[in-house]
């Protein structure tokens, strides 16, 4: 009998073939795109687009925990704005895992900051710094549930 450790350390993924129905116009598109990619099998690609449908209906319910990204571009010259958006990150602490500061030219920075947790709240804080005053861009990225 396998140690337990031996069961674990194994991962069978089972295969499943199956055929689908399509229209010809519609296919040689999606093979056009799926090259486009590099995707190398249109199974792959078919898989990845499956998963993506599947991530993004987790990330659609307001409960959803999700991982992923709000990037901010802001000039560091405009009164406040520092200070501002630190004491936002300060607010959310629990949902903000790390950031990266970049001074972008003499005028603009580039933060990324990551984040995890709730996704009401994320949205809060990406409201809030969009919303700061001296924010020139900013944009939430929800990378997955
Ligand atoms: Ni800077």
């Amino acid at each position: 009998m396998p140690h337990s450790s031996q069961i674990a350390a194994r991962r069978f993924i089972m295969l499943i073939r199956f055929g689908v129905s399509i229209e010809k116009d519609l296919l040689d598109k999606f093979d056009a795109v799926i090259r486009g990619r590099d995707y190398p099998t249109r199974s792959k690609a078919i898989e990845d687009f499956i998963r993506q449908a599947i991530i993004e209906s987790e990330i659609s319910k307001d409960t959803a925990e999700v991982v992923g990204s709000i990037d901010i571009v802001y000039d560091h010259h405009k009164r406040e704005v520092l200070n501002k958006l630190t004491d936002i990150q300060h607010d959310f602490q629990d949902v903000i895992l790390s950031s990266q500061h970049i001074h972008l030219n003499h005028h603009d920075c580039f933060e990324i900051v990551i984040v995890k947790g709730g996704k009401r709240m994320i949205e809060k804080l990406a409201n809030r710094i969009k919303a700061a005053k001296g924010v020139k861009q900013s944009s939430l990225r929800i990378a997955g549930a």
